[in-house]
C-alpha cells in the first residue's frame, strides 16, 4: 500500500477525530466501529516500508497522544481483539492507536532478524528496531493531524522488547513506555535458555513458528503427546537433518553459541540499560511461562539508574500475558479471588498512561506493585525486593523432612540418591504434553498440580511439618545444592511448593495440591562460569547456587512447604547427555549415558533453600 500523505487522507482522519463521518467508516470496513482506522506503509531511513495501522476514535474534541504497538505476529485482526480487553479502557480514554508489523513480517518490507541486536552507532545506515520506532513517531507527529505531540508504546513480550529497545535512544515525544513479560536475556533466563540449559520444545516450536515464513506457522507434530515425540526425535543434532535443514537462523544461532558469548551478551540487556530515558511502567507475572526473568531484570537494571523515580514494578499471578485479556480472578485451578486482570487494565495501566500522556491525574502509582499469592492481595512496596525481609535457610534433612534447623551431626545416611535415566526423564507437566501453540495447556503448566511427579523414582522430595503459622515471602529466592553425579554434567531442577492442607476447605477438590511457587533448572558445567563450561567431576560434591528468582508468596497456616529435586524436565529443558561434551547441540544419541545422582544434607554439605521471609507474614501495605 503507498504510504498516506494525500490532502484527502488528513481531511478524513481530522473528520474522523472531531466528527462522526460515514465517508470514513466506508473507508474501515474491518475496524470497530469506534475507530476509524487507516493503513499506510510507512517508510523507514533506509527504505524498508512498515505496514502500519492507525485507529483514530470518532468524535473526539481534542488532540490525543498517540500509543504505539509493534509486533512480529501480524497486525491483522489484533486491534478489533485488544479494544475488546487489553485497551478497552485506554481506548475509553481516547488514544490514537497504532499497530505496526515490524520487518521482514506479515504485511512489512524486509529482512526480520530475531531480537535484532541494537544498531553499531558508527555506522550512520544502520538501522536497528529502536530507529524504526524512531522514524515511525516522526512520521505519526508528521502525517496523522490531531495529535498532542506524544506518543507512548506498549506490548506483551515480543512487543515488550520491542517497547524497551525503543527506549534506547528514544524520540523526543516518546513519553511513557510499558514493556510487559519482555525478555531480557535469552541465555540466562528467558524463552531459550534457562541458566544455560535449552529450553527445547519452546526453543524448536518457536523457531518454526517465526522462521518458516513471513506469517506465523504451527509446526505439525505427528504425535498428540509430544513428549514422546521430542524423545523419538533423540538428540538434538538430529533437528537439522530431519527438520530443519540448515534453514533456519535462529536454530543455526543456537548451535554456533551453545555458551554465554557475545552473541548472547550483544542481545540482552543489561549492556543497554543504563539509564531511564522514559517513564516506565515494568509488568510481570509470578506463573510467567515464558518471560519471568526479563521484566524483573529490566526493573532492576534500570532501578540502578532511577534518579527521578520513573521507573515502576507491577507483578500479578498472572501467566505469560495473562493480564490482557479476562478477568484474571483464576489461573488453571489456582483462584485469586478477585479480578486481578481487570484491575490492572483499570486501575493501574489506563491512570498511567493517562497520567504520562494526557496531562490527567496525578499519579497514584507505587513504586512495586505485586500480588501477594497466597492471600491473594495486592501490596504496595517502596522498594523492590522489600527491605524488611529476612533471609531464612530451609534445610534438607533425612527422611524427607525439610525444616529451619541446619542438619544435625551423627550417623546415617547423609544424602538422598536417584538414578536420572535421560531415555525415561521426567516429564514438566502431565502427559499428554500436547504442542505449545496453540495450547491451552501451556499456558498454565507452571500452576500444574506436582502430584503427577511426586513419589517418582526420579524425584527427590522434602516436605515442612503442617505450618503453624503463616510463612510469607517477599523478594530474591536461591537454591543452594551441595551434589554429586556418576557423570560428567547433567541438570539440577529445583521446584519450590506449597502443598495444600489434605481437607481445604475453601475448595474440597484442592486438598494436598503441590502448587509450584518457583522452579529454575541449572546445568551442571556453567557452574563456575557461563562463557565457559567445565566438565563436572564425577562423585565429587559440588555446590550449586540457584537463582529462583523473586517472589511474593504466603504459605498459609495449615499447609507445607515442599522441595523437589530431579535432573530432567522434559522436553521443557533439553536431555543433558549426562557425560560432558562441548557442544550438547552436536551430541549424538550415543553420549547419552544414566547418571546417579545425590544432594547432600550433612552439616558440611547442607543442602537448602534461602527464602526472604518477612518478620509479620506480610503485614506491609495491602491496597
Ligand atoms: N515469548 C515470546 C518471545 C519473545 C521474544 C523472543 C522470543 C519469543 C513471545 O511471546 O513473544
Amino acid at each position: 500500500m503507498r504510504e498516506l500523505r494525500t490532502a484527502a487522507w488528513l481531511l478524513m482522519l481530522a473528520a474522523a477525530l472531531f466528527l462522526p463521518t460515514p465517508a470514513a467508516a466506508q473507508q474501515s470496513p474491518d475496524s470497530d466501529n469506534r475507530f476509524v482506522k487507516t493503513e499506510a506503509m510507512v517508510r523507514m531511513r533506509d527504505g524498508v516500508r512498515l505496514h502500519t495501522a492507525i485507529y483514530a476514535p470518532r468524535g473526539v474534541k481534542e488532540p490525543l497522544p498517540f500509543l504505539l504497538l509493534r509486533t512480529p505476529y501480524g497486525i491483522g485482526d489484533r486491534a478489533g481483539r485488544a479494544f475488546e480487553h487489553y485497551l478497552h479502557d485506554l481506548a475509553e480514554d481516547g488514544y490514537l492507536f497504532v499497530f505496526q508489523d515490524i520487518r521482514g513480517r506479515y504485511k512489512s518490507e524486509g529482512t526480520f532478524v530475531m531480537e535484532r541486536p541494537p544498531r553499531d552507532r558508527a555506522n550512520p545506515k544502520a538501522i536497528d528496531e529502536g530507529t524504526d520506532t524512531h522514524d515511525t513517531i516522526e512520521w505519526l507527529l508528521k502525517n496523522v493531524p490531531a495529535n498532542n505531540g506524544k506518543a507512548g508504546m506498549l506490548g506483551i513480550s515480543y512487543p515488550g522488547w520491542l517497547t524497551v529497545m525503543a527506549t534506547l535512544e528514544p524520540h523526543p515525544a516518546l513519553k511513557a513506555v510499558s514493556p510487559q513479560a519482555s525478555p531480557a536475556d535469552q541465555f540466562l533466563g528467558d524463552d531459550f535458555h534457562h541458566n544455560g540449559a535449552f529450553r527445547l520444545s519452546y526453543g524448536f516450536e518457536y523457531v518454526a513458528m517465526m522462521e518458516t515464513s513471513k506469517i506465523n506457522f504451527s509446526f505439525q507434530f505427528d504425535r498428540h503427546d509430544t513428549y514422546e515425540w521430542y524423545l523419538r526425535l533423540g538428540a538434538l543434532s538430529n533437528v537439522d537433518r530431519l527438520y530443519f535443514h540448515g534453514k533456519m537462523p535462529t536454530w543455526n544461532d543456537f548451535l554456533a553459541h551453545p555458551n554465554y558469548d557475545n552473541f548472547w551478551k550483544k542481545q540482552a540487556f543489561a549492556p543497554y540499560l543504563t539509564r531511564v530515558t522514559v517513564p516506565t511502567l515494568n509488568v510481570a507475572g509470578w506463573f510467567d511461562q515464558e518471560d519471568f526473568y526479563g521484566p524483573l531484570k529490566i526493573y532492576e537494571l534500570l532501578e540502578k539508574h532511577d534518579a527521578k523515580s520513573q521507573n515502576f514494578l507491577v507483578v500479578g499471578p498472572w501467566n505469560h500475558g495473562g493480564w490482557s485479556s479476562g478477568d484474571g480472578d483464576k489461573l488453571g485451578r489456582i483462584s485469586f479471588d478477585g479480578p486481578t486482570g481487570k484491575h490492572f487494565r483499570a486501575r493501574v495501566q489506563a491512570p498511567w498512561f493517562a497520567h504520562y500522556l494526557k496531562d490527567k491525574g496525578k499519579l497514584i502509582q507505587p513504586e512495586a506493585l505485586t500480588f501477594q499469592t497466597g492471600t491473594n492481595r495486592w501490596v504496595s512496596h517502596d522498594r523492590w525486593p522489600p527491605r524488611d525481609a529476612v533471609a531464612r535457610k530451609l534445610y534438607f534433612h533425612a527422611d524427607g523432612r525439610l525444616s529451619f534447623d541446619p542438619p544435625p551431626p551423627g550417623p546415617g545416611h547423609k544424602f538422598d540418591g536417584y538414578r536420572s535415566d535421560p531415555a525415561h526423564p521426567v516429564p514438566y507437566r502431565p502427559r499428554p504434553v500436547t504442542p505449545t501453540y496453540p495450547g491451552p495447556e501451556w499456558k498454565v503448566w507452571m500452576v500444574e498440580d506436582q502430584r503427577f511427579a511426586h513419589q517418582r523414582p526420579d524425584v527427590l522430595s522434602w516436605e515442612t511439618e503442617t505450618l503453624k503459622e503463616d510463612v510469607a515471602v517477599a523478594g530474591n529466592l536461591t537454591a543452594r545444592l551441595f551434589a554429586s553425579t556418576t557423570g560428567s554434567d547433567c541438570d539440577w531442577i529445583v521446584k519450590l511448593i506449597d502443598v495444600y492442607p489434605e481437607r481445604y476447605a475453601k475448595d474440597p477438590t484442592m486438598g494436598g495440591y503441590q502448587l509450584m511457587v518457583a522452579g529454575e533448572v541449572f546445568r551442571a558445567r556453567y557452574r563456575k562460569s557461563f562463557e565457559k563450561p567445565e566438565p563436572v567431576v564425577p562423585g565429587q560434591v559440588t555446590e550449586y547456587s540457584i537463582d529462583l528468582h523473586g517472589n511474593h508468596h504466603c504459605f498459609r497456616k495449615g499447609h507445607k512447604i515442599m522441595v523437589q529435586v530431579q535432573s530432567t524436565w522434559f522436553p521443557l529443558i533439553d536431555r543433558n547427555p549426562q557425560k560432558y561434551v562441548p557442544n550438547i547441540f552436536e551430541a549424538k544419541d550415543a553420549d547419552f549415558q544414566v547418571a546417579r545422582q545425590r544432594v547432600w544434607r550433612s552439616p558440611r554439605f547442607a543442602s537448602h533453600v534461602v527464602l526472604p521471609v518477612l518478620p509479620n507474614a506480610g503485614g506491609e501495605r495491602g491496597q
